[in-house]
């Protein structure tokens, strides 16, 4: 029987019971429930699905007690913005991979299937596992031929943020990434309501090329999972919900993120949980090349917060397309010139047709998009009204990521 998302997530939520009836949470204050949940003596708060806006998540099959996952690794065609086509290199069809989520105690088994047009295999990152899975090539296996398959199978007895990459470093560059999320049996406490999954990437793509140059040292388009701002997805959650947001670099530079209007703590990095109190609040928190940063929070304050890198030649699309006198020209801006031609410093750039339709941006005001670059997405913080009209409007669409 082939496990779908679907299934995944009923199986979590049967055993959540309270840990996602989030519309009591946003009616007792911040923290409530959680702290209900710490006093009972009920049954443990189970971990909620995370969710990979963008990023689809990867069914499995079981076979006997081992969950049997079929990865591809492919080149694939996608868009940073709508009309900007990349050429990159994936897994099963999505830049980044499909996330694979399972829970710690598991057996996974995952086939291996290289269509790349030159030998790979694919590293677990930060996963104990025997030296013979562990995926570098040429010292713990040989190369994948193209054409060729590996199995991969092991015991998982971690839980936190991982994720799987190409071990070939050129690879890496074309996109081969996608996490990895290991859910402890019972929930971390405070336990949240809200489990997210971001993958940063940087990307060297030259006007009118779609293949990313692997080799450049200077990067013009940045992602969360696949997307420039305004393309990325919102991170919606309801007003008083405690929010986790796992962030994962993989690429050439590192990333200092930044949450607006709220304090988090880093409660996680690359190598799971971290020990606790967590006492240091922080909103910018450095997201170095191949580590990842759990932070968590309590939305208590409504509003479209963004979240984004701050570095500032990350927070732009295509940076060198809009020097000078030719920004301002084209296009949703038309008519809209920089007050001194020849300097790009004014990079307000409306572009609300590149954001679609999705759910998530209902309600945004006209010209949200005006500043929405790079690697930056926001965090929505509502009422349980346009919550549950999101929710409504993502289930009609069939959609689970
Ligand atoms: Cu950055």
């Amino acid at each position: 029987m082939v496990r779908s998302r679907r299934s995944f997530l009923t199986g979590l939520a049967s055993l959540a019971g309270a840990a996602t009836a989030g519309g009591a949470v946003a009616a007792r204050g911040p923290g409530a429930e959680q702290a209900r949940q710490a006093r009972s003596d009920g049954p443990a708060p189970r971990p909620v699905p995370v969710v990979t806006p963008d990023v689809p998540h990867l069914p499995f099959e079981m076979a006997g007690a081992v969950k049997v996952f079929r990865l591809r690794a492919e080149p694939v065609r996608t868009e940073f913005v709508p009309g900007r086509v990349v050429d990159a290199w994936g897994f099963s069809g999505s830049v980044p991979g499909p996330t694979i989520e399972v829970s710690e105690g598991d057996r996974v088994r995952v086939i291996i299937e290289n269509g790349l047009p030159e030998p790979f295999a694919p590293h677990w990152h930060g996963l104990e596992v025997p030296i013979a899975m562990d995926g570098v090539p040429g010292i713990s296996q040989p190369p994948i031929a193209p054409g060729e398959s590996f199995t991969y199978e092991f015991t998982l007895h971690q839980n936190g943020t991982f994720f799987y990459h190409s071990h070939m470093a050129m690879q890496e560059m074309m996109g081969m990434i996608g996490l990895f999320i290991i859910h402890p049996a019972r929930a971390h406490e405070p336990a949240v309501n809200r489990d997210f999954g971001l993958i940063l990437q940087g990307w060297a793509l030259l006007p009118n090329n779609t293949v990313p140059n692997t080799l450049a040292m200077e990067f013009n388009w940045l992602t969360m999972n696949g997307k420039a701002g305004p393309a990325t997805t919102p991170l919606v959650v309801r007003r008083g919900e405690r929010v986790r947001i796992r962030l994962v670099n993989l690429g050439m530079d590192h990333h200092p993120i930044h949450l607006h209007g709220h304090q988090f703590h880093v409660t996680g990095t690359e190598a799971g949980r971290a020990a606790g109190p967590f006492t240091m609040a922080e909103n910018t928190v450095l997201v170095g090349v191949a580590q990842a940063r759990d932070i968590e929070f309590v939305a208590t304050y409504p509003g479209d917060w963004m979240l984004h890198c701050h570095l500032p030649h990350h927070m732009m699309n295509q940076m060198q397309a809009m020097v000078g006198p030719m920004h301002g020209e084209f296009g949703e801006h038309a008519g809209h010139r920089p007050p001194t031609p020849g300097f790009p410093q004014d990079m307000w750039t409306p572009m609300d047709h590149l954001a679609g339709d999705k759910p998530e941006i209902v309600g945004l005001p006209p010209q949200w998009t005006g500043a929405m670059m790079g690697m930056m997405t926001l965090v929505r913080v509502v009422e349980p009204e346009l919550f549950e009209r999101i929710e409504r409007r993502r289930a009609e669409l069939g959609r689970t990521s």
